[in-house]
């Protein structure tokens, strides 16, 4: 029997196939082999009792992650909010950039709209709405999910962001069975509490799937080279080839005409930021 792995909790991997949900073992074949099934697998598995059964086959996977831990994701939903806690772009960056590096397409959430000032709102959509859909919204106040819902329809999206910007509130808000728990800000650090400590699966009635994820802020080594980061920043694509030098990576190269077109404001100083602060990475090939 074929199904999807939609839950993994502590070497139980939870099963979704047209006959149920079958908590499952991975065989020993997969340890041996240093493989890990992950949410997100199309698996084959052998039924041994009541809506038991093993692994026997993990599919070829489309894409993989290894933070958050998830396979075959066709889009990301990263969700930010402006305020509570307060947005951090290079983290939305980074998030984008990993989106763009497995070429997969993202679509940018900024929630809490009722507690954020519309310059903060403005702010963000100035540098981002010409790249990436942004869409506005309170998941709280339950205002704008509708917006969010083409994007999700027949495709499978991993909700992406730091801890407490409200992607398992706005989750509960795409359809009134689901009902996952949330957790408050810390008052003493404004971020989130890592309320949702496990990747999760949830279908559509509209068609498409859903991952929640757990919040977090640190990423792997960006496997990633110097040549191919400029490809993951779209606004760079078609300026780069002007630039003086052929292998001109924009960090301070005479004749670099992203450099000109960050002073000309075409392209945003907090984007060239997050890029400096990534090209230096890549040069360090710091874990970070
Ligand atoms: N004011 C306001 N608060 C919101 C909104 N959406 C979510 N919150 C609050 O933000 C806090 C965190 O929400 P969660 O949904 O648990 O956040 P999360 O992103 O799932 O966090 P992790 O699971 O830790 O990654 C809760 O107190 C929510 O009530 C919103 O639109 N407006
Ligand atoms: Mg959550
Ligand atoms: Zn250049």
């Amino acid at each position: 029997m074929t199904g999807t792995i939609i839950k993994g909790i502590a070497g139980f991997y939870y099963v979704k196939t047209d006959h149920g949900l079958y908590e499952c073992r991975a065989r020993g074949i997969f340890k041996n082999e240093g493989i890990t099934p992950m949410v997100g697998d199309l698996v084959e598995i052998d039924v041994i009792g009541d809506m038991t059964g093993y692994i026997n086959n993990i599919y070829p996977r489309k894409n993989q992650f290894i933070r958050p831990p998830i396979s075959n994701v066709e889009q990301f939903v990263i969700a930010v909010s402006a305020q509570k806690p307060k947005l951090n772009f290079l983290i939305l960056d980074r998030f984008l950039v990993m989106a763009e590096m497995n070429q997969t397409d993202a679509v940018i959430v900024i929630n809490k709209q009722d507690v954020s000032k519309s310059e903060d709102i403005d702010r963000i959509m100035k540098i981002y709405d010409s790249m990436y859909p942004c869409i506005v919204l309170s998941a709280k106040e339950n205002k704008g999910i509708e917006k969010l819902m083409p994007y999700l329809r027949d495709r499978s999206s991993a909700l992406a962001g730091t801890s407490g910007v409200g992607k398992t509130t706005l989750l509960n808000r795409l359809q009134d069975d689901f009902n996952e728990e949330t957790g408050d800000i810390s008052k003493k650090t404004g971020r989130g509490k890592n309320t949702t400590r496990h990747v999760e699966i949830f279908e559509l009635e509209q068609g498409g799937k859903v991952f929640d994820t757990p919040g977090f802020t640190s990423f792997d080594i960006l496997e990633c080279d110097e040549s191919m980061l400029e490809k993951c920043y779209p606004e760079m694509y078609n300026i780069e080839g002007n630039c003086r030098y052929d292998d001109c990576r924009h960090v301070n190269e005479p004749e670099c005409m992203i450099r000109r077109a960050v002073e000309k404001e075409i392209i945003s100083e907090s984007r060239y930021k997050s890029y400096l602060t990534q090209i230096k990475e890549i040069r360090e090939r710091r874990i970070y």
